[in-house]
Formats: C-alpha cells, sequence, structure tokens
C-alpha cells in the first residue's frame, strides 16, 4: 500500500530504469522522429563516408546474396507448397502431445463470420510460413466492416455524435491537436508498433500482427451505445472526483489508493480507443505523458501491477502506434524485475518501484500461484517489443519451473507457491476461483501469443481441463447446471466463485484453436451456469461466490447464496466468456444475456453523480448496499467485453490476432517474421 511514511523514505535507487531513447527517437505530442525521411538521410551519410573498395565490396555482397536467394527460392518451393498443403489434422499428428489426445479435428458449430476469419488468417494451422520482409508492421486497424443494411447501425462518427447529445458533453469538436492518428485514420506501420529506438534491438524472430487497410468507419448498433453512454457515466464520476488517483469512491465523490499510479485510467485507456472516446483518450493521454511517474517510493502487486498497468500501457500503444505508451510500459516493466530476485526464482508478490526491492507478503514466504504464472503474456511482449530478453527469460523460467513440480492433481495446482524452496505449499486444495485461476487462462493464451509452439503449455492445459473434468465438474439441482467446484483433501465442494466464469470463454477461445471440440460442449454448458448465476438472484447479478444445490429440494433453486458471499464487485467474467462464446458461435442469446446485466449494472450499481459502484447484497432489490468503489476494471473489463459482445464486427480486436490479457487488454499474436 502506498503510504505517507513510505514516501518519506530514503532516496530511490535507479539501478533498474528504463532504456532512455536519444532525443531523435523520442516521440513527443505532434511528431514522431523515427521517420524514413530521417533514416535515409543517416544512411546517406553513412554510406557517404565510405571509401570506394568498402562501397564495391559491399555492392558485390549484395549481388551475390540476391542471386543465392532467387536459386534457393525457386528449390525450396516445391517442398514448401508440399508442408502448407498438409491438412490440419496431419499436421497436429505431427505436433501431438505424448500422452494426450489432443484436437478433434472439428471444432465449432462455427459461424459465418469465423469461418471468413478463417480463411483470412491461415496462421490458424499450426505451420505458417514466414511472411516475406517487406510485411508491414503496425497496430491493427480495429472496426473495419461495411456498415450493414439488415441492421440499424451507425457510424462510429454518428454514434459519438448521439453519445455527447445524450450526455449532453461539449457540442463543438474543439481544434484537433492530434497526438497520434485516431483509430481509422491512418498509421504508418513503422512509426508504429516497431520498436521506437536504434537502442533497442529489433525482434528477430517474430513480427507483430499485419497492419489492415484502412475501411470505412466502423458501424455500431443501440446497445454499443448504451455502453458508451454507461462508460462515459463511469468516466465522469472519475474525472471529477478521482482523476488521477487509483479508484473512484462515488458515492463519497472522492477515490481510493492502492499503488497510487492512476489505475482506473491506466487500466481505461484501450477501453476508450475501442469505444471511439477521443476526447477522453486524449486527455487521458495527457495525464499519462505529464503526470505519470513510477519514480516512487511504493509496493506494488507484481501481479495486478503487471495486468493493468503493463498490459494496458501495452495494449493502448498496439492500438494507437503512440510510442509514449511504450516508454512507460518499458519503465514499469524494468521496475517490477526486482520480484524475480529470490532464491528459487518464483517472483516475490510485491515489489517498491522506487527502491528497487521486492519481498514477499509480511506473514508468509509464498507467493500465489495465479499470481505468479499470469503475468507472462505481458513480460513476453515486452521483451519482443525491447528486443530486451530479460523480461521474457524471468517469465518463461516460472513456467518451464511450475511445469516440473510435483503436487499437482491431475493437472490442477494448489493455490500456493514458495519463493524460496520453489515447492507448492498448501497442497491438496484445487480449485478454478481465486488464487489458481488465471494459471490455466494464461496457459492457453501464452501458448497462442507464442504461435501455438510452445507444447508445454498445452499439454499443461490440456491435462488441467481434463483435471477439472474429472475432479471439479458436477450437476446442481434442480436444473442440472454443469458448474466447477472445489476439492479440498479429496472433499468436493459445490462452491464456485465468480472468477471461475472466466473458463467457459477460455475453452471456447482453445476450440476455435483447433483444441478438442468437447471443450466448446463444456464451454457451453458452464457459461450457461454462470448466467444463471445472475438469473436466480433477486437483483439478476451475481454474488461472489455460490453455492449449487446437488438435492432436489422442494422450492429450492440451483444457486445458494451464504450471508458472507452476497456482494457484487462489477466483476467482468462472465461477459468476458459470454463474448467469446458470442464471436464464436453466432448464437445472439449471449448478446441478450449480456444485455440484462448491463441492464440489472445500471438498475442497481449506478450513483446518479458519476460512476459505478460495487454492491454488498445482491439479493436485496430495493436496498442493494452500495460499497461506494467502482474498480478499475470495472471500465479496463466489463464495459470494454460489453462493448465487443455487442459488436457483430469480427475485426473488432479479431481473435486470430489478439489474446487478451486477464485484464483485458488485447496483445498481438506473434506470427513468424
Ligand atoms: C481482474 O483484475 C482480472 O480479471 C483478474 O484476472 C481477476 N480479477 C479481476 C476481475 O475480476
Amino acid at each position: 500500500m502506498y503510504s505517507a511514511a513510505a514516501a518519506a523514505a530514503g532516496p530511490p535507487r535507479r539501478d533498474f530504469i528504463s532504456v532512455t531513447l536519444g532525443p531523435e527517437e523520442v516521440v513527443g505530442v505532434g511528431g514522431y522522429n523515427n521517420s524514413k525521411a530521417w533514416r535515409r538521410r543517416s544512411f546517406w551519410r553513412k554510406w557517404k563516408q565510405l571509401s570506394r573498395l568498402q562501397r564495391s565490396v559491399i555492392l558485390f555482397l549484395f549481388a551475390f546474396l540476391a542471386v543465392c536467394g532467387v536459386i534457393s527460392y525457386t528449390s525450396m518451393g516445391e517442398a514448401w507448397k508440399s508442408i502448407t498443403n498438409k491438412s490440419l489434422d496431419e499436421q497436429r499428428t505431427e505436433q501431438e502431445i505424448p500422452g494426450l489426445k489432443l484436437a478433434n479435428p472439428a471444432v465449432l458449430p462455427a459461424p459465418q463470420k469465423a469461418d471468413a476469419s478463417h480463411g483470412d488468417y491461415p496462421e490458424l494451422s499450426l505451420q505458417k510460413p514466414p511472411k516475406p520482409p517487406h510485411v508491414r508492421r503496425g497496430p491493427s486497424s480495429l472496426q473495419i466492416k461495411a456498415p450493414r443494411r439488415d441492421m440499424r447501425l451507425k457510424t462510429r462518427h454518428d454514434t459519438i455524435r448521439a453519445v455527447e447529445e445524450l450526455v449532453e458533453a461539449d457540442k463543438v469538436e474543439k481544434t484537433e491537436k492530434s497526438i497520434i492518428s485516431w483509430r481509422g485514420a491512418v498509421i504508418e506501420p513503422d512509426q508504429s508498433t516497431e520498436p521506437p529506438s536504434s537502442k533497442i534491438k529489433e525482434p528477430e524472430k517474430l513480427s507483430s500482427v499485419e497492419a489492415e487497410d484502412q475501411k470505412e468507419p466502423v458501424p455500431i448498433n443501440e446497445r454499443q451505445l448504451a455502453v458508451i453512454e454507461a462508460f462515459r457515466h463511469a468516466w465522469k464520476g472519475y474525472k471529477d472526483f478521482a482523476w488521477g488517483h487509483d479508484e473512484l469512491k462515488p458515492l463519497s465523490k472522492s477515490y481510493s489508493e492502492w499503488f497510487g499510479l492512476g489505475l482506473t485510467l491506466i487500466d481505461a485507456l484501450d477501453t476508450m480507443w475501442i469505444l471511439g472516446l477521443k476526447e477522453e483518450f486524449e486527455e487521458a493521454r495527457k495525464w499519462v505523458a505529464n503526470d505519470l511517474v513510477f519514480d516512487k517510493n511504493v509496493d506494488v502487486n507484481l501481479f495486478e501491477s503487471t495486468i493493468r498497468i503493463l498490459g494496458g500501457l501495452l495494449s493502448t500503444y498496439h492500438l494507437s502506434g503512440d510510442s509514449l505508451f511504450l516508454e512507460k510500459a518499458k519503465d514499469i516493466g524494468s521496475r517490477l524485475m526486482p520480484a524475480f530476485k529470490t532464491p528459487s526464482k518464483i517472483p516475490y508478490s510485491d515489489v517498491n518501484i522506487g527502491r528497487g526491492t521486492a519481498h514477499p507478503p509480511r506473514w508468509t514466504s509464498d507467493s500465489t500461484v495465479a499470481e505468479v504464472t499470469s503475468i507472462q503474456l505481458e513480460f513476453r511482449e515486452l521483451s519482443r517489443l525491447t528486443g530486451d530478453e530479460k523480461f521474457q527469460k524471468a517469465v518463461d523460467e516460472v513456467m518451464k519451473h511450475v511445469h516440473t513440480l510435483s503436487g499437482k492433481n491431475d493437472g490442477l495446482v494448489p493455490m500456493f507457491i514458495n519463493t524460496n524452496s520453489g515447492q507448492f505449499t498448501h497442497l491438496g486444495v484445487y480449485t478454478l476461483g481465486a488464487r489458481a485461476d488465471s494459471y490455466y487462462e494464461y496457459l492457453l493464451k501464452q501458448w497462442i501469443q507464442g504461435g501455438k509452439k510452445e507444447n508445454e503449455l498445452l499439454e499443461d492445459y490440456m491435462r488441467a481441463i481434463e483435471g477439472v473434468k474429472k475432479h471439479l465438474l458436477q450437476r446442481s439441482e434442480p436444473k442440472k447446471l454443469t458448474f466447477v467446484g472445489e476439492l479440498a483433501h479429496g472433499h468436493f465442494s459445490a462452491k464456485m466463485d465468480h472468477l471461475v466464469c472466466f473458463l467457459p470463454g477460455t475453452l471456447a477461445l482453445g476450440a476455435h484453436n483447433g483444441l478438442a471440440a468437447d471443450h466448446m460442449k463444456l464451454a457451453e454448458a458452464l457459461i450457461e451456469t454462470c448466467y444463471q448465476m445472475y438469473a436466480q438472484v433477486e437483483t439478476g447479478l451475481s454474488p461472489e461466490i455460490v453455492h449449487f444445490n446437488l438435492h432436489a429440494q422442494k422450492g429450492h433453486k440451483d444457486v445458494e447464496i451464504k450471508p458472507a458471499d452476497r456482494h457484487n464487485l462489477l466483476r467482468p467474467e462472465t461477459v468476458e466468456s459470454l463474448f467469446y462464446m458470442y464471436r464464436f458461435t453466432g448464437d445472439k442469446k449471449y448478446q441478450d444475456w449480456g444485455w440484462e446485466i448491463l441492464q440489472n449494472f445500471n438498475r442497481y450499481t449506478r450513483v446518479p453523480t458519476g460512476g459505478y459502484t460495487s454492491i454488498n447484497n445482491v439479493q436485496n432489490p430495493s436496498n442493494p448496499e452500495p460499497r461506494d468503489k467502482m474498480e478499475s476494471f470495472f471500465l479496463g473489463e466489463t464495459l470494454k467485453y460489453m462493448f465487443l459482445l455487442f459488436s457483430d464486427d469480427i475485426d473488432l480486436i479479431n481473435l486470430d490476432k489478439y489474446v487478451f490479457n486477464t485484464e483485458a487488454h488485447p496483445l498481438p499474436i506473434w506470427v513468424p517474421a
């Protein structure tokens, strides 16, 4: 926690500050200087400084290489064709993991949208030929489908206007001092996700997602408009009462501080980008540029600051192409690295980002398994962007170590791991909820991020899902809902955290990526359960934890709630899974369920003066007992997934190009360079 006492302590150590760029590489407001023209001039100067002999040798070498290139291209062409013509099944067989029956070939009852994307992205197969070197790299272009005639849709510009009217926001667009190209505008790919500094090594093997041609402004619908309105209402509260602070307290019109790093603002950046909220984004961007300082004597939680801050900055960098966000990401990423200096290399939970020291919680030398295994997507991406492998090395080592550990139960992991011994502790308790949840999520997502090549990750994921099926699945009464319970020292408990509702989405994502078709079936069953966790409750909002009835009793519902568990923190997991399910099946019921949830958030958690609040009692519609706190993930995740769920545009964060971190920040899937 950030405290005045801590802030008053000694001067910060600076031995882990981020890479500093030369002035010519620094991007400021209004300009980006890593221009082709600059590079051309510099290259020409160097060329002219060479002797005639040196120039001749270089020219000869180029000519020689070109001839070799032509010869080898011709001779490899046939072999390459035969590889790429292999069916997906054959390719899978080649990659099969011993002991695992991996993939049933047919995965999804794919909707027409998903089919279309298959055609576009052959990297869905496991062995994609490398891209030619001229391939452009850069941020995605988003929302790029032509308006559909059969729907009452508006263009993005219409939408923004409508929302502005709705909330009586500023009527006149101010003259734009455009910081960067906005959304559909053209961003030169070589000014975007390419590492901006010559001091930073160009990533060798991997490239980012390919930039697409710019297309029509995005059509969006009434439900998406309602999400935009909700976001702006939440943002108004944050702006009026908590600007630059971690979380809004909407009732007391104040704020709470966790790390003192503007958590809500950073978490919300890419949501604003995706929703098309230009003014809000630019204002927030200014705060990041002028006020976000990591050189602070403050303890932060490694996991939380990685998924929210590092993840948020990286995805905003990818979407906007604005290198300010990459610079900030490098800064915070470097400052988090001391966490890995432990005897076992399993990171400590807490880091002082100003002093460069790290430590476990006061009462234990354990870390949480989910925390140490759910920081990988972000650090791996940071290495790819900076060319500095230390970030990826540190987090990969954790995964490799956990892969070899004993103490798992058919792939299910305990909740704690010791930072000295590197061993699991508190053995015997297995859950897909708090303290273990995103371990499973990141196994799959790292495998996807890395181009589906890292078999140990896939092996652990597949094994774990088998473990879930074997030990944790049960059906409730009377509706026979499939749910994921917990196992404690051999005893099954019918308890399920709302957090577990990430699982249907993750299973569906795996199935979409070629894993077993029965994962999709399980996803369908589980998302129905997660929806019932809302629908069977008086406010239509899920509690934090439910207990399922295993025995039919007259007048009893499937879902039972204990008094200590009946709060709702505006969590995203069910909406997140609804989004994946809709993307992959096209079944409108998932949109309708999400719509019900949004309306209930509006009914019971919206604070008239701005913001939304978590509540203490989802069972009491006449007094849900507001808790006076808006978690940053409501803007970072819940509303973002809501907006994506209501969209019919699969290019609005295309799931064959991006993988979401556990805080809903999309990061590019790597493709071979
Ligand atoms: C978020 O910070 C992340 O989704 C995390 O993985 C779990 N908890 C919250 C949301 O519920």
